[in-house]
This record gives structure tokens, sequence and C-alpha cells, in this order.
């Protein structure tokens, strides 16, 4: 597309919305051809397919920058139709340069849907906002890095800029961003994750004295039982599909938890199995699915070891007791719970039978290795800690952990999100890990925390915070209350958007605005030392290198490390920080990473090992580092999570075709939608009972905590098969119902997947 005739996300004027239930397997020949089509639109023919062909190789190439989920070993072929419309988004030939600046203003611009400002290709040289003729113009790297330092130079004090990470960027990177902040004087250091995993990195971390999932690829592919909750595979972490139809090809166990049959819970073909491709063989995926309501699934945990516990009495196999006395605390506490807590309460709150929840704990009783793995549908809960401490309490019982085949498993999202918190990104870093950092690279790191994603988003309002740095990302139209993180952006002094293509957070600027376009991690990296790769993290803590095959999309582009090395000198004139010497060579930036992270030791040469490594994690090893030294049962009561009368609980998620706030098209292959994004999934009942129609226009007014409301009108309602009371739509259109003051206390996560809203037909 070209030009001003933006595409409009929501109904499309003369295309019909359509919503069929899906009837075929997940992945093979619809995805195959979804593949094809994607490719074909961005004009790859020659480069796209031969570059693709190098991703997610055990011996180079490029990994995957679409979900954190492993890769295989030794399959070369072992990527999906998402992964691969992920990257050839970034290989596109389309380029917006300095002529398209010129040719629309930024006014103009934010009239322009969010698909159509992607869709102009890649970004190729540095920009600035220029006040006076509302245009972005080209501005010189040293130019640009020089406005940045001036600016920060300027500030009272260094906690009035923040520095946000999205989850794609490469470890070396992040170490330098890190530390960028922390020379500065600031742990302001939001990032994508307070979004997504922070839950999950609490409740592992008192549960374990561990922020990560202890499981690997291996534990799933040795599993007896596997528990997949509230998580959208399919479409979301795809590569999935195959260790779960593998799971069941083996007579493992697989149960799904979620409001919704989501597509990765009915069967799938694989597509690097030939001839499942040619025969249209489909393998199931799933041996249980359980309907939970929204926010039940701490109830269902609960009723699983209420349930196990009985078991108990006749049946001394079906806890561990060893392991509990040797490595536990508060199982006593925990079990008095479990007996006081009601079957009539854990039905009602989570909306399964009790015989639907003895029949998950006997699929947990007769395995003999259970992992058990949950996403957003989890997380991003007013309780979302709780449920996860839940899930480990499960876990416990049988003695789940530091064994093969068992553990908890948190999918990741982004590519590298764990990456970035393994390697600093935390704005309330451990003492341990600032003492280290100050010792090696001889700063003096500031203690006090500072401000996630919401904080930060708050302090700009309040005029606190002047300066916002995106790394990656689109802040704008990611973060929750649109309208509200929208103004705290304006409101900023200089917002600094390091990118691979326009999006709308360079359009919500503030006074000053600089675009940085950088190279994508498809494309060549060449440094004074040569051709460079960066290291990644995945969703099971397993790190290598990736390297880019691609000419860069722009002879301008600066890689990440050498942007905000950059940056840094600009801001830092005085800093003792060999920000040029790293970037000539990241061999370097590894060399002192190994010095100050955990688990990094002998970097360079483990990170080139052909799969890499994995970083060691003490409760793998069942050494609990927390303050009893075992691992901690909680024993927090069950919240109510049913919604008042008149009210939905509604949650907003991704559709198949979009990567967060890249919107691909208006479908939802897998949930039956076609030309529709702005509806809401409602049970059919309700809707017989509301009055609404299939398609019928409602308005969503959702009530915040402090009793502000939101409303989003003309959404359509569309049928689907789901719990009553239950509601669904999509991000990001939905992020203006979500207010700002809507987070857990649990772990300041914005409850996206928590919305109180009443719905009416209009
Ligand atoms: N193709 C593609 N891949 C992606 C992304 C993308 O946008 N596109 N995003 C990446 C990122 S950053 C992330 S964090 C992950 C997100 O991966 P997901 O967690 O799959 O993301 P969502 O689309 O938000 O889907 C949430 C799922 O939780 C379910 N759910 C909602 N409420 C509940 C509940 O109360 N209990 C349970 N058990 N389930 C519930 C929903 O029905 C839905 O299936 O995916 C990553 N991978
Ligand atoms: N309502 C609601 N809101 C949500 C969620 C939800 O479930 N519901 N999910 C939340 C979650 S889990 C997440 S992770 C956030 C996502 O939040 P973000 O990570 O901030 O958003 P993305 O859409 O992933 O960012 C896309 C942009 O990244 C840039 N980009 C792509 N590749 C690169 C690269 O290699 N380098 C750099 N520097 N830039 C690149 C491009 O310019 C692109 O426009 O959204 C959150 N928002
Ligand atoms: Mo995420």
């Amino acid at each position: 597309m070209n030009g001003g005739e933006a595409e409009q996300v929501g109904p499309v004027p003369g295309k019909e919305p359509e919503a069929r239930p899906y009837r075929h397997p997940a992945a093979g020949w619809g995805a195959a051809k979804a593949v094809t089509e994607i490719v074909l639109r961005q004009g790859e023919v020659v480069d796209g397919p031969r570059s693709l062909l190098r991703m997610n190789h055990e011996d180079g190439g490029f990994d995957c920058p679409g979900c954190a989920w492993p890769d295989t070993q030794g399959l070369h072929l072992d990527i999906c139709e998402n992964g691969v419309k992920h990257a050839t988004w970034e290989m596109t030939r389309k380029r917006v340069g300095r002529e398209f600046f010129a040719a629309h203003s930024v006014t103009e611009l934010t009239q322009w849907s969010d698909f159509a400002l992607e869709d102009q290709g890649r970004l190729t040289e540095p920009m600035v906002y220029n006040a006076e003729t509302d245009h972005y113009v080209p501005i010189g790297w040293q130019e640009a890095f020089e406005l940045f330092g001036s600016t920060v130079r300027a500030l009272e004090n260094p906690n009035q800029a923040a520095f946000y990470t999205s989850g794609r960027l490469g470890n070396e990177a992040t170490f330098l961003y890190q530390l960028m902040a922390r020379e500065l004087g600031t742990n302001n250091l939001p990032d994508c994750s307070n979004m997504c995993h922070e839950a999950s990195g609490r409740a592992l971390t008192a549960a374990l004295g561990t922020g990560k999932g202890t499981a690997d690829l291996k534990d799933w592919e040795t599993a007896d039982a596997l528990f997949v909750m509230g998580v959208n595979a399919a479409s979301n972490a795809p590569r999935m599909l195959t260790t779960l139809a593998q799971a069941y090809r083996r007579g493992a166990q697989v149960v799904h938890v979620n409001p919704l049959i989501e597509a990765a819970a009915g069967s799938t073909i694989i597509p690097h199995e030939f001839t499942q491709m040619a025969l249209l063989r489909a393998t199931r995926t799933s041996t249980l699915n359980l309907q939970v309501r929204s926010g039940g699934d701490m109830a269902l945990m609960r009723g699983i070891a209420k349930a196990t516990l009985e078991l108990a009495e006749t049946d001394p196999g079906a806890v561990d007791r060893q392991f509990l006395d040797r490595y536990t605390v508060g199982f006593q506490e925990y079990a008095a719970l479990c007996a006081s807590t009601s079957w009539e309460e854990i039905e009602l709150q989570s909306g399964i039978s009790r015989e639907g929840v003895r029949k998950a704990a006997r699929v947990y009783r007769d395995a003999d290795r259970t992992v058990i793995s949950w996403c957003l549908g989890v997380t991003q809960h007013e309780h979302g800690v709780d449920t996860i401490r839940e899930i480990v309490n499960v876990l416990l019982l049988r003695g789940n952990i530091g064994r093969e085949g068992a553990g908890p498993s948190p999918v990741r999202g982004h590519s590298n999100v764990q990456g970035n918190r393994t390697c600093g990104i935390d704005h309330r870093p451990p003492a341990g890990f600032l003492d280290r950092l100050a010792a090696v690279c001889g700063i003096d790191p500031p203690r006090a925390p500072g401000l996630d994603t919401v904080g930060v988003i708050e302090a700009m309002h309040r005029g606190e915070v002047k300066v916002f740095v995106g790394m990656g990302g689109n802040f704008a139209l990611a973060a929750p209350d649109t309208v509200y993180t929208q103004a705290a952006l304006r409101s900023c002094e200089l917002t600094v958007h390091v990118s691979t293509k326009l999006n709308r957070s360079h359009l919500v600027h503030g006074r000053k605005a600089l675009i940085l376009p950088c190279l994508g991690r498809t494309e060549k990296d060449e440094q004074a030392g040569g051709l460079q790769g960066t290291s990644v993290e995945d969703s099971m803590s397993m790190v290598h290198l990736s390297v880019g095959m691609k000419g860069p999309a722009s002879p301008y582009l600066r890689s990440e490390p050498a942007i905000i090395a950059g940056l840094a000198r600009a801001a830092l004139p005085a800093s003792a920080t060999p920000w040029e010497w790293y970037v000539e060579d990241y061999d370097r930036i590894r060399d002192t990473m190994a010095r100050v992270l955990d688990g990094f030791e002998d970097f360079n040469r483990r990170v080139r090992l052909p799969m890499g490594f994995r970083i060691k994690q003490p409760a793998r090893e069942l050494v609990f580092l927390t303050p009893s030294e075992r691992a901690e049962f909680a024993s927090a009561p069950l919240p109510d999570v049913l919604p008042a009368p008149g009210t939905f609980r509604l949650w907003t998620m991704r559709s198949h075709d979009q990567w967060n706030t890249t919107i691909y098209s208006d479908d939802d292959r897998y949930r039956g939608i076609k030309n529709l994004r702005t509806l809401v999934f409602m049970n059919a009942d309700d809707m017989r009972e509301l009055g609404i129609p299939e398609f019928g226009p409602v308005d969503v007014t959702a009530t915040a905590k402090d009793g502000s409301t939101r409303s989003l009108t003309g959404f359509l309602a569309v049928p689907h098969d789901m719990p009553r009371g239950c509601a669904a739509g999509y991000m990001p259109e939905m992020n203006v119902l979500c207010a700002i003051t809507d987070y857990s206390a649990q772990s300041d996560q914005p409850l996206m997947k928590q919305l109180r809203v009443t719905i009416t037909g209009t």
C-alpha cells in the first residue's frame, strides 16, 4: 500500500466480516498458504525464502525474531507460519526514506492506520522532528546523539530519564543499555516484561529462588503430562505444536486450560513431516480441555491439589513425602488450606465441575513427570502471582521439580525478553548484581529502585520523567490506557525511538523527537572487528548466537550496540567506559558480561557451541535461593473472580495475524474470523439474554478500580464457545479500556486480562 490510503483496522468497508468455527488442524497447508501469501506480498520472492532456511540453525544463521520457543537440535526446518511472517516483515524491500517524511506531516500521519504506518517498510536514516514544519527531517547520527546528550545533561537529575526495552534486544545491546542508564544514575528501566511475565518472575523467585522456569525442551519431550494454561500456542508459540503432537504420540497426557478451546487444543499437521503434509494427516495435541472461567486457574489448581491430597489418604504414592520433607516448607499449612477449601467454592471459582477437576488430578497423579506451562492468560490478572505460586504448590506435591520431564515452564513472549532481564533490564535490580557491576565496570550504580512501565507513564504525566527512550517496541500502543499514555508521551521534552519500522510511537512524540533506525536481526552487522553476532536467551534459558545473513536495509543503519554507545558517549562525555571499543568487537562486551552475570562464565566460547549453552539454574539442581533455603509453599486465599451481576470479565488478546502492535491482516484464522478486529467475543446465551444478535454493534464500558470509566463504541459482538460472564477482544484496539490505575498489587502488571465491563447493544 502507498501514500495516504490508510487501510482500516476493524470493519473494512466493502468487506463483510465472517465468523465460522475453524474445523481444521492447526499448521499444515493453511499455514503454508498463508506463508506464501506473506512472502509474496513483501516482495521477497528471491532473498526471503533463502534467508528463512538459515533461521534457527544450530550451526549459525539468525534466531527467529518471533517468539521465545526454543530451537530443536538437528531440525533444519522448524520454522512456523508466524515466525516467517515476522521475519519477512523485517526483510521487506519497501523503504520509508526522507522523501516520505517530506511528503507527509506528522499530523497527517496520525490519521493513518497502524497497519499503513508499518507497511511503508524499513526506516533508512535518523530523523528529527521539526516543530515548525511538523515534519520529520533527516539528521546526522552524531547530531542526533548530541541532541540526546545535551538534553540528558541538562536534566536536574537522572531519574528524569527512562529507558524502555522491548524484548527483541540482543543480550550485548541489553548489557550496554542498562550500563548506560546506571552510569547516568537511574534504574528507570521499564520493559515489556512488566506487561507479560512480571508475575511469573515474582512468584517463582518467592517459591523457588529463581525468576525463571526450570523446565527445558528436553523436559517437555520426556514429560508424562503437560499442562498448557492460558496460552494460544497455535498462534503465539506455534513451534510448541510439534512438541505437543509428539507428546500425544508417545502417550503423554496434554491438558489445556483456557476459557477458549484454542486451535492448539485440537490437532496439528506437523509442518516438517512432509508425508503428513501431503496426506493431510493430523496428530492430536490434546487429551483434556478444561474451559475455566476467566481468572479461575488458581481455584482449579487448588482443586487439583485438594483431590491429590484426598487420593493420598489411601494411595501413598499420590504425594512425594520424601521430597516434601527434604526440600519444602509450608506443606502442613497448605494441606490444611486445601482441606478447608470447599468443593463448592472450587467449582464456583474455577468454573469446572468437581468431576472435571478430579479428572485433571487423576492425570496428574498418574504421571511420573509433569510440566506445567502458562502464559498471559495466567499472568495478566490481579492474582497472577498467587496463581503461579499455586501452580508451583501443585508441582511440589509430587516432587515435580529438579528432575527430567518435570517443572514449571512459563512460555515467554518476545524472542529475548528473558535475556533482557538476565542481562540487567530490571527496575528492581538485586544488590549482588549491582555490586558486581560496580566492581567490574567501575561505575557507582544507583541503589534505589527505578520505575516500571506503569510507573513511568504516571511519572511522565506528572512531568517528573522528561526524556523517554524506546529501545524497540511501540510503547504508545502496547501500554495500557492509550489516551493517558499518549498524553504522557506528548508531555516529554524528548522522545527517542530506536526502531526498524515506522509506528504510532514515533507520531506520539515529545517536544523534541528522534527516530533512530537500526539493523534487524536478519541483517549482517559489520563492525571494525568484522561480522558480529549477538546472543539471545530463549524461554528455557538456552543462550545462543544469532548472526544476520542479509545486507542491511540501508547503508545508514546502525546496530543497536552502536546506537547505545553513541547515545552513552554523548550523555556521558567523560565516561571511563570504553563504549567505542566495545562496539568494535562484541566479544569484548561478552567478556565483561561474563564477569558480571551469574552463569555466563566462559561466555565467548560457550555461546559458539552448536546449540549454545543453558544458564545454570540452582532450583533445577534442588538448590533453592529462598529465605528458608527450601522450596516454599504459598497459602493464599482464593480470590473471588465472579463478575458482578450485569458485568463481564473481559480479556484482551492477539489474533492469529498480528505480532503485538503489528497487525498483518484483519483475519483470525483459527478462531474463524475474517475481516474484523473491532469485535467482542461473547457466550451465545449471554448475547441472547442481552438481545444482541450475531455481529450486532455494542458499546463496551470498563469500570476501573478507582471508579472511572472508559468506553469503546460500535464493536461487533461475535458468539464464541466460552464460559458465561466472559468476554474477549483484541489488543491493542482495546487498550483504551485498561485504566492506568488498574494494575496488580502483586506484580504491578496492568490487568489486561481482567477488565470489568458492561456490554450493551446499540
Ligand atoms: N504470532 C505471534 N506470536 C507471539 C506474539 C504475537 O503477538 N503474535 N506475542 C508474543 C508475546 S510478547 C507474548 S507475551 C506471547 C503471548 O502469548 P499468549 O499468552 O498466548 O497471548 P494472548 O493472545 O494474550 O492469549 C492469551 C490466552 O489466554 C487465554 N486466557 C484469557 N484469560 C484466561 C484465564 O483467565 N485463564 C486461562 N487459563 N486462560 C486465559 C486466552 O483465551 C488466550 O488463549 O506471545 C508471543 N508470541
Ligand atoms: N491490552 C493488552 N495490551 C498488551 C498486551 C495484552 O495482552 N493486552 N500484551 C503486552 C505484552 S505481553 C507485550 S510484550 C507488549 C508489547 O510491546 P512492545 O514490545 O512495545 O511492542 P511491539 O508491538 O512488539 O513492537 C513493535 C515495534 O518494534 C520495532 N522493532 C521490530 N524489530 C525491531 C528490532 O530488531 N530492533 C528494534 N530496535 N526495534 C524493532 C518496530 O519498529 C515495531 O514497530 O504489549 C503489551 N500490551
Ligand atoms: Mo509479551
